[in-house]
């Protein structure tokens, strides 16, 4: 994974400082793009350990069209949970006794986790992210983004319209408000020589934390869909606008830049299923993993 790193050097020389929304500061470039073939092996960083099965939980959660974190929470998968619990806090008057980052802030994120685990009634009000991309792949104003997209690639590979959009205008308010606009914006995939291609339009991308998870989402999907269709996974074009390091993240980058990347991990799909909503957890075994240690650092909220 050679371009992960070669994009993390690129935003440490030419990134400029900017300021954003959650209040942490950012060096940050516009636009870069990255492309990972994936026969080279499944794209999980090895320069630090990555949980792969928060990506591939994450995944299969989108992929039903759910929009709760109970189903994550469940599965162990902390990821989204800081945004529903910041919206809990507003909603609640509870932001001046709960500081973002602090210690009792940290501590009240464990009890909320626990209620969203052990209270449906609670999960059900406090746990919805609202329309993000489970709701617009499955259902953008009724349509199933996903399966017809399915449908035209086993119909028409050579389709210059394969495409998914979770960006829905008239939705955002309603993301901005428990949960975030989405930062993976569009896809399109692209059928050349029996193998599935699939670029990525990033709006947003936290290059630390959020990219290593995104690379290798869109890998797994791109190997999803490859196999219902009877095609080969070929490349993943990952195209960014706004990459950025927080400032919070930049030790932590110059850390895994000392490392040398190892070998590629692989990822084995149990073959017998035909049919992208079909696939579990079980279907999936990640091969040959062997990263240096976790690199600890705090998601900007
Ligand atoms: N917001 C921000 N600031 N960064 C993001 O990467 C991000 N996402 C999603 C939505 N909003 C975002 C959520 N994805 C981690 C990884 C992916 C996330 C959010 C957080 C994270 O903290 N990873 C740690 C620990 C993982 C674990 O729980 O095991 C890591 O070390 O990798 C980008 O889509």
């Amino acid at each position: 994974m050679q371009a992960y790193h070669e994009l993390l050097q690129h935003i440490l020389d030419n990134g400029v400082r900017k300021d954003d929304r959650t209040g942490v500061g950012t060096i940050s470039v516009f636009g870069y793009q990255m492309h990972i073939d994936l026969a080279e092996g499944f794209p999980l960083l090895t320069t630090k350990k990555v949980h792969y099965k928060s990506i591939l939980h994450e995944l299969l959660w989108f992929l039903q069209g759910d929009t709760n974190i109970r189903y994550l929470v469940q599965n162990g998968v902390r990821i989204w949970n800081e945004w529903p619990f910041q919206y809990y806090l507003s909603a609640n008057g509870l932001e001046d006794r709960y500081p973002k980052y602090s210690p009792e802030w940290k501590n009240e994120l464990k009890a909320f986790e626990e209620k969203i685990k052990e209270d449906v009634a609670f999960a059900e009000k406090w746990g919805e992210l609202g329309p993000v991309y489970g709701q617009q792949w499955r259902n953008f104003g009724g349509v199933d983004q996903i399966a017809g997209v399915v449908a035209q690639i086993k119909r028409n590979p050579d389709s210059r319209r394969h495409i998914v959009t979770a960006w829905n205008p008239q939705d955002i308010p309603a993301m901005a408000q428990s949960g975030l606009p989405p930062c993976h914006v569009l896809f399109q995939f692209y059928v050349a020589e029996g193998k599935l291609s699939c670029q990525l339009y990033q709006r947003s991308a936290d290059v630390f934390l959020g990219v290593p998870f995104n690379i290798a989402s869109y890998a797994l999907l791109t190997m999803m869909v490859a196999q219902v269709c009877e095609l080969k996974p070929g490349t993943f074009v990952h195209t960014f606008g706004d990459v950025h390091l927080y400032s919070n993240h930049i030790d932590q980058a110059r850390l895994q830049l000392t490392r040398t990347p190892r070998k590629l991990p692989m990822m084995k799909i149990n073959p017998e299923v035909k049919n992208l909503f079909g696939f579990t957890f079980s279907d999936f075994e990640l091969k040959g993993y062997d990263p240096h240690p976790a690199i600890r650092a705090q998601v900007a909220v």
